[in-house]
């Protein structure tokens, strides 16, 4: 605990949740899309505004704030052991088309009013405390979940690609960096992480599921992260008039991403467990008029599982499905590209633990429970010993405009947050 206090570890200071709330209202203005949805694109005009409005909050925190060449922002509370490895906390503020506006936010708005109320109650730190914003954990703009993260743990494979990738307006990553004040240095690797630079990493997130609510929970301790894969594909076919090219003469490049749409599902359906999941959430077919057949198709493909094996088997079988619907139906495989294939993070014994004390000393019920949504902590585990946090959301929802959570389980998030915090720094 905090000073010695068993009772109560914040000497009844308390989280400043009006002001919290009120900044996450602020932060979701920043956004593409109508209220109540949210759309913040990496390097997008919002996502600069909202970068600005973070790093101020940082500011006023106290913490002395600096950037990575790809916009990972860390807000550093100098502790009286300043050489020794620190503690982080983070999370991200991008934010898919159309979602809410607690996704990622909650740990970063969350972990600032954190730090924030450790100063207000008189704590020390002994160990540095950081507040990491990472860059683009949704892989809206060029398909790479937890770009920031990812690079920090040291994915030398994403530091050559991205000086090569462009997105669908062919907007170079390089060019959308620059315009955002980043990439000056084009030598990616200099983002990785030294080892031992932080003693552990912690998350506070939103559950993205129903658990926590359905049991009436309070916080979820997070043992365990789903393993996530992403998967392009494109079919192409010879298109042509839909009223005069009779069906026996067809390669329908439309026909095939819709067989291996439901081929996606059967293989998912067959893993034997409730845990593999499998998601298309993207497919598109050009040239995209009722009167042409179409003569290409573009389909994304998103399959997870807490068992890596399971989720590996799933993809071979996606993979097949592939070939034999483009071999039956005469169309071309142009592309089965996969984007990514990440084995799962274990959250750390002694944060797990640390994480524990904090909720019973604070009196709040939790519950063990893995995470099915990755996060920036499914890297950052590569490089500390890694715990997350989760407060219950309204019906699970999330990635959606419906996403809500109670201002009084965000500051119990906080506060679990700030004690874990301390625990970790004092040890
Ligand atoms: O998709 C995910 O799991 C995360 O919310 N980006
Ligand atoms: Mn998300
Ligand atoms: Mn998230
Ligand atoms: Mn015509």
């Amino acid at each position: 605990n905090v000073n010695g206090n068993e009772k109560d570890p914040f000497h009844s200071t308390m989280v400043d949740f009006v002001n919290l709330q009120k900044q996450i209202d602020q932060l979701s203005a920043f956004s593409d899309s109508p209220a109540p949805s949210v759309t913040r694109i990496l390097y997008s005009h919002n996502d600069v505004a909202a970068r600005r409005f973070i790093k101020d909050l940082m500011g006023r925190a106290g913490l002395s704030v600096r950037e990575d060449a790809v916009g990972n922002i860390f807000g550093r509370w100098e502790g009286s052991e300043p050489d020794a490895p620190a503690v982080a906390t983070g999370s991200h503020i991008d934010a898919i088309p159309y979602s809410g506006k607690y996704d990622g936010v909650v740990g970063v708005l969350g972990a600032i009013e954190a730090i924030n109320l450790l100063r207000r109650s008189g704590f020390r730190p002994k160990r540095s405390l950081e507040v990491i914003m990472f860059t683009s954990e949704e892989p809206t703009r060029y398909g790479i979940s937890c770009l920031g993260s990812r690079l920090l743990a040291g994915s030398v494979s994403l530091a050559k690609a991205l000086t090569q990738t462009v997105d669908n307006d062919n907007i170079s990553f390089l060019d959308a960096a620059k315009s955002a004040g980043y990439a000056k240095n084009e030598d990616f690797s200099n983002v990785f992480l030294d080892e031992k630079t932080y003693s552990a990493f912690v998350e506070l997130h939103i559950e993205q599921g129903p658990i926590l609510e359905n049991e009436g929970v309070s916080i979820g301790i997070v043992t365990a992260i789903a393993a996530p894969a992403s998967i392009k594909v494109d079919f192409g076919g010879n298109g042509g008039h839909a009223g005069a090219v009779l069906m026996p003469q067809r390669n329908d490049a439309g026909l095939a991403a819709a067989e291996l749409a439901l081929a996606v599902e059967k293989h998912v359906l067959e893993s034997g467990s409730i845990d593999t999941v499998g998601t298309v959430g993207i497919m598109e077919v050009h040239p995209g008029a009722i009167n042409s057949i179409p003569s290409k198709s573009h389909i994304e493909i998103d399959t997870r599982d807490i068992d890596e094996k399971r989720r590996n088997t799933v993809i071979e079988k996606i993979q097949e499905s592939a070939v034999s619907i483009s071999k039956r139906r005469g169309v071309e495989l142009l592309e089965f590209k996969i984007v990514n294939q990440d084995p799962p993070a274990l959250s750390d014994e002694s944060v797990v633990k640390a994480m524990e004390s904090a909720t019973q000393v604070l009196g709040l019920s939790h519950k063990k429970m893995i995470s099915r949504a990755y996060h920036d902590s499914l890297f950052m585990a590569r490089k500390a010993p890694m715990g997350m946090i989760f407060i219950p959301c309204y019906k699970g929802y999330s990635h959606k405009p419906e996403e809500y959570a109670s201002p009084e389980d965000i500051a119990n998030g906080v506060k679990v947050l700030a004690l874990t915090l301390t625990n970790l720094s004092l040890n």
